[in-house]
C-alpha cells in the first residue's frame, strides 16, 4: 500500500537522502500573490475589509468579529462535559511540563566590575491561531495558549475563523476551551485576514479594538501561512506549519498492528499529511501493509487517509541496520518521529533530528496531540533540523543589560580602541577614550 523505497547496502549521503526521502512540496510563495491583496486590504480598511474576505471565504457575516464575552462562558457551559474533563487533563498536563521550561535570568561576571546579565521578558501582545476547516482543534488552543500563559504573556489575543452553522461564532469547543484557559479575547477570524489584522490591528464594528500584537503563532492552511512569511518582520511567527508528518523507525519487534494504526492516525488530518516507516524488517513492512489495507477502508477518513497514505509524501523505506535508520530519520527530520525498535530509549537517544520523538510502544503520536504534557506545534518539512517545537522559550525574548565600572571600561579601553580602528570606525573607540582624557 506504501510506495518503497530500498535503501538496503547502500547508505547515501544526508544531501542524498534528502532529495530521495518522500516529502510534499508545498509553495508558499505561489500562495503569496493571492494573499497579499487581502493583507493590504485589511491594512487600509480594517475590520470592513475583514468582513467582505469573511463573507467570501467563510460565506458567514457576524454582527463582530470580536467574540462576546458571555459566548465563551455559554460555550464552555454546554460543552459534553467528557470532553471538558478531558481538556482540563490536557490543560493540567501541558501546564506542568511547560512550568518547567521557564529560563531563568543569567547574570555573568565577565571581570571585576563588569557584568553582562541576560535577561527573559515574555512579549507582551501575542496572536494565537486555531484552525477551522477539515477538522476544528480545541488541543491547538491549549498547545498555543499553555507555554504563552507560562512565560508570561500578558495579553493574548485567539483568532479563529467563524462558522456559518454557529451563527458566525467560530466553532464552540474552541470558545469553550478558550474559556478554559482563562483567554478572554477572542476574535472570529481566520486565514490571511487574521494574520493581517493581527498584525495591523483594527476596529469592531460595536467599537471594541484589537490592538496589534507583537508575535502570531499556530497552525493553518497555506494561505494563513503565506501571510505569516509575508508579515514576518512585522510580527514574529513561530515556525511555518505545513502539513502534519510521523515517521516511524521501527525493527521486527514493532507491531504492525500498532504502525498502520499511528500511521493512519496522522494521515487523517490532511490528504497531503506524511506518514513514513523507515525499517530494518521487509516482514514487518509487508505486515504492515496488509494491516493498513484492512484499517482504512474501516476508518471513519479513509478517503483522506487513503489519499495521503497513497501520495508521493508517504511511504516506506527499507534499511539495512538500525544505524542506518538512524541516518535516514535524521535526513528526514520528522515533525513527529515514533521509535518503536528493540531498545528504543538508547535509540531515541542517538536521534539528533525530530520535532518530537515518541519513545517504545507505548508512546503513539496522538498521546502526544492531546495529554502527554508535550506540545503538538512542532516543526514539519525538515524544519526541525534547525527550528524547535513550541515553547515557553518561544513566548520570550532575551535581552543583554551590560553593567561596567569606570575602572572595568578603562582596563579594557585600548582593545576597543584597537578594534575599532580596524574597523575603520575611530569614533567607536573615542567613545571610550573621551571618558579617560589624559
Ligand atoms: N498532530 C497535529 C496536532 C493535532 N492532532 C491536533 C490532533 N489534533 C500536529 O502536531
Ligand atoms: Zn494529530
Amino acid at each position: 500500500m506504501l510506495n518503497r523505497t530500498d535503501l538496503r547496502g547502500q547508505v547515501p549521503s544526508a544531501a542524498e537522502l534528502r532529495a530521495t526521502l518522500p516529502r510534499a512540496e508545498i509553495d508558499v510563495d505561489a500562495a503569496l500573490h493571492q494573499v497579499r491583496p487581502v493583507v493590504e486590504a485589511v491594512r487600509d480598511r480594517g475590520v470592513e475589509a475583514v468582513l467582505e474576505f469573511t463573507e467570501r471565504f467563510d460565506k458567514v457575516r457576524p454582527a463582530s468579529v470580536r467574540v462576546p464575552r458571555e459566548r465563551l462562558a455559554t460555550a464552555l457551559s454546554e460543552l459534553d462535559p467528557q470532553v471538558r474533563a478531558a481538556l482540563e487533563e490536557s490543560i493540567a498536563r501541558a501546564r506542568k511540563v511547560h512550568a518547567d521550561q521557564r529560563r531563568e535570568d543569567v547574570t555573568t561576571t565577565v571581570v571585576d566590575g563588569g557584568t553582562v546579565t541576560e535577561r527573559w521578558l515574555p512579549i507582551d501582545r501575542v496572536g494565537l491561531y486555531a484552525p477551522g476547516g477539515l477538522a476544528v482543534y480545541p488541543s491547538s488552543v491549549v498547545m498555543n495558549v499553555v507555554p504563552a500563559q507560562a512565560a508570561g504573556v500578558e495579553t493574548l489575543v485567539l483568532c479563529s475563523p467563524p462558522q456559518a452553522e454557529f451563527g458566525g461564532l467560530p466553532h464552540p469547543t474552541i470558545l469553550a476551551a478558550a474559556e478554559l484557559l482563562g483567554v478572554e479575547e477572542v476574535w472570529a477570524v481566520g486565514g490571511a485576514q487574521a494574520v493581517a489584522l493581527l498584525t495591523y490591528g483594527g476596529v469592531d464594528t460595536d467599537g471594541a479594538e484589537l490592538v496589534p500584537v507583537a508575535l502570531v503563532t499556530g497552525p493553518g492552511n497555506i494561505y494563513l501561512t503565506a501571510a505569516k512569511r509575508m508579515l514576518r518582520g512585522l510580527i514574529g511567527i513561530d515556525s511555518e506549519a505545513g502539513p502534519t508528518e510521523i515517521a516511524i523507525l521501527a525493527d521486527e519487534t514493532a507491531d504492525p498492528a500498532h504502525v498502520a494504526a499511528d500511521l493512519i492516525s496522522q494521515a487523517e488530518h490532511d490528504t497531503l499529511a506524511a506518514s513514513v516507516l523507515v525499517t530494518t524488517s521487509p516482514e514487518l513492512a509487508d505486515a504492515v501493509d496488509a494491516e493498513l489495507q484492512r484499517r482504512v477502508g474501516a476508518t471513519k477518513h479513509s478517503e483522506r487517509v487513503g489519499i495521503a497514505l497513497r501520495g508521493k509524501q508517504s511511504g516506506t523505506v527499507l534499511v539495512s541496520t538500525v544505524e542506518d535508520g538512524i541516518r535516514v530519520v535524521d535526513a528526514y527530520a520528522a515533525e513527529h518521529l515514533e521509535i518503536q525498535t528493540a531498545d528504543a530509549r538508547a535509540v531515541a537517544a542517538r536521534v539528533r533530528n525530530a520535532g518530537a520523538i515518541f519513545v517504545g510502544a507505548y508512546a503513539p503520536v496522538s498521546l502526544g496531540d492531546y495529554c502527554a504534557g508535550s506540545n503538538h506545534v512542532l516543526p514539519t518539512g525538515g524544519f526541525a533540523r534547525h527550528s524547535s517545537g513550541l515553547s515557553v522559550q518561544s513566548f520570550l525574548k532575551g535581552m543583554h543589560i551590560v553593567d561596567y565600572s569606570e575602572q572595568a571600561l578603562r582596563d579594557v579601553a585600548s582593545k576597543v580602541v584597537a578594534l575599532a580602528n580596524a574597523e575603520d570606525l575611530p569614533a567607536h573607540g573615542e567613545a571610550v577614550t573621551a571618558r579617560f582624557p589624559s
